[in-house]
């Protein structure tokens, strides 16, 4: 086999990178040759992506990754869209799934197709900002013509061809998730046009050759394919878990913390939809069966509101602080929407007859304890949903780096954490492109083994008290699932 070369290009919700990867027998290797800001834009009271310094930064990227290239891929954060009119022209900059224009929308919804309907033909969870509930808030919907996800977006502006890739449609909740492709009845009954919706392609797929002024601009060869990928984050990096057999879970740390099991068919029972479980598309039709937790978002708020990119000192303040001092449910909705993080904190700690935390370091613990704390929730209540039992967590991701996190997660589920790589979503991204380039990795098993032998991971075993982390829970959660 040839070594080969492509691109990764990874949109993060607080970072982009532009990565190449390399493939060779027995390799693996990733060099961040970009990296860019990413993050919410307010302008007119609505919060946007800025898409166009995206694209841009992506162009950059790829002019630094240089040629010659095998390929490209794209992956970004899931259920935001651009609309087309009918010249191919974008409507508006897209806006982003933390804008309050979905406030409400869900419970309205609702009054024309039921949860229940909804979860038997998409399998997943209810979060506000699911691309239907956006799209019900969308003031643009009658001149569009054609809808596509981030990702797609960007690959139609690197080759001028659309479509919608199989894993990020599948967070639309407008997507079948046992026919496996978009539920027409269900768009037209909510009040989306099914002619918005372009073809699936599956993860592999090449998309097309870059129009020559992209090649022009990037210093890109023009036949160089952009190859679709696992074109949502989390499906690419759940193809990177470095796991041996089927008895993990993992917990893909970023912006979210994504916590859940990989099946092979989706879980749609009662116990599911009750325990708002999601089944979104995996690589090679797997389903990821998981639930969103608000994850170092609220870290990352409230670093800015502090003024400081540095995570060191804080974490180190935090590894200081007393265990268990105040605790949150992190994925209250207040916490959702930017600003205002530690007070939206000390309210919530008022509501619930705790004292707001007194320092820095006291909040910082507050919020990994309490993330460890819905970690060991979530995990539980899959592996009985599921009947499925595991032996490791797996932590992929940015936060895989976060050591004190990665203890208190050991120590709360009760299982030992693998951690790394924290590049999982370019290596996802990688791994996808090179087998549609013809490398031997036949399926998810050899990619992960090849993960495995080019990645060092960093092992956390479980060594506090389990009462401790049962009382812990308790406090905050009660008797609710
Ligand atoms: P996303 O893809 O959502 O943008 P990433 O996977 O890049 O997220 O992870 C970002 C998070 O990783 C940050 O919020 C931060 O908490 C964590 N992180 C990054 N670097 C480190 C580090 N050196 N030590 C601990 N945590 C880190
Ligand atoms: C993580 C992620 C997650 C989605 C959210 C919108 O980056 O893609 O899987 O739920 O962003």
């Amino acid at each position: 086999m040839t070594r080969l070369r492509v691109a990764a290009v990874d949109l993060g919700a607080s970072s982009g990178r532009v990565m190449v990867g390399e493939v060779g027998p027995g390799e693996l290797e990733l060099t961040e040759v970009h990296r860019f800001w990413n993050g919410p834009v307010k302008i007119a009271g609505t919060l946007h992506w800025d898409i166009l310094h995206l694209y841009r930064e992506v162009l950059v990227g790829l002019s630094k990754a240089g040629g010659p290239l095998d390929g490209i891929g794209i992956d970004s954060w899931a259920v935001d869209y651009g609309l087309l009119d009918a010249d191919g022209k974008l409507l508006g900059n897209p806006v982003h799934y933390r804008d309050d224009r979905t406030n409400g929308v869900l419970e309205r919804l609702l009054q024309k197709v039921s949860a229940d309907d909804l979860y038997a033909v998409t399998g997943l969870q209810q979060l506000p900002f699911n691309t239907i509930y956006q799209l019900a808030a969308e003031q643009r919907l009658d001149q569009a013509e054609t809808l596509l996800m981030i990702p797609d977006l960007l690959g139609y502006w690197l080759t001028g061809i659309g479509g919608a890739e199989a894993t990020n449609a599948s967070t639309t909740q407008l997507y079948d998730v046992r026919e496996r492709g978009w539920s027409e009845g269900l768009a037209e009954r909510v009040g989306v046009p099914h002619t918005l919706l372009p073809p699936i392609r599956q993860p592999g797929q090449v998309i097309g050759p870059l129009l020559a002024d992209v090649a022009e601009e990037t210093g890109l060869d023009p036949a160089t394919p952009v190859i679709a990928v696992g074109s949502h984050d989390t499906a690419s990096s759940v193809v990177a878990v470095p796991a041996v057999d089927e008895r993990f879970a993992y917990i893909s740390s970023g912006t979210w913390s994504l916590v859940g099991l990989e099946l092979d068919e989706p879980v749609l029972t009662p116990e599911a939809q009750q325990a708002n479980f999601t089944n979104e598309g995996g690589v090679d039709g797997r389903i990821r069966f998981l639930r969103n937790v608000m994850g170092l978002w609220i870290l990352q708020e409230c670093l800015r509101e502090w003024g400081t990119d540095e995570l060191a000192p804080v974490l180190a303040e935090a590894a200081q602080a007393p265990a268990f001092a105040v605790l949150i449910d992190p994925d209250d909705p207040s916490f959702l929407a930017p600003g205002n993080m530690v007070r939206r904190i000390a309210e919530y700690c008022e509501r619930s007859g705790q004292e707001a935390p007194a320092s820095r370091g006291v909040l910082v613990r507050c919020v990994l304890e309490s993330l460890a704390l819905a970690y060991r929730r979530t995990l539980r209540l899959a592996q009985e949903i599921a009947d499925r039992d595991v032996e490791v967590v797996q932590v992929i991701g940015g936060g895989s780096q976060n050591e004190l996190l990665c203890q208190l997660t050991a120590d709360a589920c009760g299982l030992p954490v693998l951690a790394g790589p924290v590049e999982a979503s370019a290596l996802g991204n990688v791994l996808v492109q090179a087998r549609a380039l013809g490398a031997p990795l036949p399926d998810l098993t050899a990619m992960r083994a090849l993960v495995r032998a080019t990645h060092e991971l960093r092992s956390y075993q479980p060594q506090c008290k389990p009462a401790d982390w049962d009382a812990a829970e308790s406090r905050v959660f009660g008797g609710s699932r």
